[in-house]
């Protein structure tokens, strides 16, 4: 096999024992990796209905036939288990070394099964895996986690690691890495946690394999010096992700107070231009040369680095308009190993339900000590925090029959950073990805925006199907930083040819659109598998606020989706998908997708409709 190594690595915690499989090369025909090969793992490996928190999940970081050659933006990782937090599949994705050691190291995906007795650190160097005590790190924070073991390694080594978040099993803990880098929001670190990992080392030697290593080596040349032309390159560099701040407050969609709103007050003083006052400079992910994490020093005068989610949620989302106490807070969060979104989700809604009287601790809008204490309290499941720590949706089932309306999560994940009272796409978008309320999969709402914003036709179904098959899809399988494309324009046909250099295969966008739903179809049938007669289409509703409470502020005022017509969209995607009323996917479009053995074991669990 070309592009691929052709091996997973399979390391058994609770018998220290790592073993290296071949796997079939249809698998890779078919699932292409990351995502892909994660999904098809614990479909395969997962017994229905285990406790995510148990010794039966298995974690997998996993990676694509593009990860780590010398193209633009290759240094990305895929990492996945049964999600703690919503029950269903996990994923996220994250810049690191650890992407190109693991593949140097001879492995596409690397499982992590079982529990370790005791706190460890898995060090994996080419062949040989060893597990290693890791008292001395238990407790630690990442940065501080990543520094020891880095002083061991070597500047060059892979590092994947929790913090104390992910220790203590909070339900949306993350991995990370780099100091800043970080992926898994749906409870990724609380499953390291649970099998007692505190941090994962990859060391590779070897050279990936290319059918045609001439045409790679040119053509990542080539593609680096055309990422470099790109008229938004300069601009992209200064800001990053940052510039969609002032965007979103524009256009109604900067999540402020708990969704209750799109427009803050104080955006100017948290967007992209406030923020390059204070920028040091920039970080990024391995392979990539349009680096955009934003290095600025907050309040305590400590480095943190900052995306736009991050600052849409610890700053509009809980009314908080001072950047540099925003970025204490993300610090915070990523030494922690705590999901930024979720986070700044269950605070929002935490600070709504004081502000109601619905529990008798004071929470309130905007105060930065307050809050950075309540962040230790849910990294260390004290008090309210650990209430809060176990999501949003859980927290709202404890406060009374009505919570659950303004508590803005689908499927159990908090909602990434757009409000959605007047974008009714990207309300689809949220409901129908793949992991619960990430824009990861369609990010349809700078599209939307342009196109019209009221409508519920059919073109924005299409178009929400569409970005789930290139990002959700074919970004997340290859695997590789889908940001050149969206935000520089590098062109889609790129991908293709980097393809066929590395694997030798003739695929067209369209074979990879196939792929990208057999992969999308597997991981709704996996939910479905967990949920059983319990799923319904509510599951792929979002929350009531956005239907019932119109906004009160802004250019938009007095907007609100409608259920209604919400729900000829719904049905219109599901038809669309090849998927029944309910949004299970029917016996022949699964049997058309090659997943007819999914459809013989999801019928034990729901009656699939032909
Ligand atoms: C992603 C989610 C995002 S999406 C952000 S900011 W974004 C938050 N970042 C966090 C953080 O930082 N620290 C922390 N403790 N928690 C955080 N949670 C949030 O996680 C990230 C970039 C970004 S910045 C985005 S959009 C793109 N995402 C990609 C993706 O998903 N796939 C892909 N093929 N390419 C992508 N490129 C971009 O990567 P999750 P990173 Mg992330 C500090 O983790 O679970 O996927 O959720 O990985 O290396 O930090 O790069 O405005
Ligand atoms: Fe990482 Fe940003 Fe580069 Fe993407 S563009 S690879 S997120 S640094």
């Amino acid at each position: 096999m070309f592009g691929w190594n052709g091996k997973f690595l399979r390391v058994n915690l609770s018998k220290e024992k790592a073993v290296a499989t071949e796997y079939e090369a249809k698998i890779a025909r078919r699932f292409l990796g990351g995502r892909g090969f994660a999904a098809k793992i614990l479909w395969d490996e997962l017994k229905p209905r285990i406790d995510p928190l148990s010794p039966e999940n298995k974690l997998v970081f996993a990676a694509g036939p593009l990860t780590a050659f010398a193209l633009p933006s290759s240094g990305k990782l895929v990492v996945a288990a049964k999600s703690p937090l919503t029950g269903g599949y996990g994923d996220g994705n994250i810049g690191t070394h650890v992407a190109v050691q693991m593949r140097k190291a001879g492995y596409d995906a690397v499982i992590l099964e079982g529990k370790a007795k005791k706190p460890t650190v898995v060090l994996i160097q080419d062949r040989i895996v060893e597990f290693l005590d890791a008292k001395d790190l238990w407790g630690l924070n990442s940065f501080e986690t990543e520094k020891k073991l880095r002083n061991i390694y070597g500047p060059a080594s892979g590092i994947v690691c929790i913090g104390p978040a992910g220790e203590n099993l909070v339900k949306f803990a993350n991995i990370v890495s780099q100091e800043g880098r970080a992926g898994g929001r749906p409870g990724m670190g609380a499953v390291m946690g649970s099998k007692n990992v505190k941090a994962v080392v990859f060391i590779g030697s070897s050279e990936l394999p290319a059918a045609y290593p001439k045409e790679m080596k040119e053509f990542g040349l080539d593609a680096y010096r055309e990422v470099l032309t790109k008229p938004n390159y300069a601009f992209w560099k200064r800001q990053g992700t940052m510039m969609t701040i002032e965007w979103s407050n524009e256009n109604s969609v900067l999540p402020t107070c708990n969704y209750s709103e799109g427009v803050f007050d104080k955006a100017e003083t948290i967007g992209g231009f406030a923020m390059e006052k204070i920028k040091i400079s920039n970080r990024g992910c391995p392979q990539c040369n349009m680096t955009c994490g934003n290095v600025v020093k907050g309040s305590d005068r400590k480095e943190s680095e900052l995306d736009y989610e991050n600052v849409a949620m610890l700053g509009s989302n809980i009314g908080l308009g001072n950047l540099k106490q925003v970025a204490v807070l993300n610090r915070a969060a990523d030494e922690f190993g705590l999901d930024t979104i979720s986070l700044g989700n269950v605070l929002g809604f935490a600070m709504e339900a004081s502000e109601k009287g619905l529990i008798k601790e004071k929470v309130q809008w905007g105060k930065f000590k307050e809050t950075k204490t309540m962040i230790e309290d849910i990294a260390y499941r004290r008090g309210l925090g650990n209430i809060l720590a176990e999501g949003v949706r859980s927290f709202a089932e404890k406060i009374n029959d009505d919570a659950p309306r303004w508590a803005m999560h689908v499927k159990g994940l908090e909602i990434s950073a757009y409000d959605c009272h007047t974008a009714p796409a990207m309300a689809l978008a949220f409901a129908t990805s793949c992991i619960g309320a990430h824009h990861k999969d369609a990010w349809v709402i700078s599209w939307e925006v342009k196109t019209g914003r009221e409508s519920y036709s059919e073109e924005k179904v299409d178009k929400v199907i569409e970005l789930q098959r290139v990002r959700g899809g074919v970004f997340e399988s290859l695997t590789v930083c889908r940001l050149p494309w969206i935000e520089l324009g590098f062109e889609l046909e790129w991908y293709v040819k980097f393809l066929h250099a590395a694997t030798g295969l003739e695929l067209t966008w369209d074979n990879l659109n196939w792929i990208a739903d057999r992969t999308f179809n597997l991981i709704r049938a996996f939910w479905i598998r967990e949920y059983g007669n319990d799923w319904t289409k509510s599951m792929d509703i979002p929350p009531a606020r956005w239907f019932e409470e119109p906004l009160t502020k802004g250019p938009l005022k007095g907007a609100s989706l409608n259920r209604t017509k919400y729900d000829v969209m719904l049905q219109n995607y599901y038809h669309k998908r090849g998927w029944d009323e309910r949004g299970i996917p029917t016996k022949t479009t699964l049997q058309k997708l090659g997943l007819e053995d999914v459809a013989n074991q999801l019928k034990k669990h729901v009656k699939l409709y032909e």
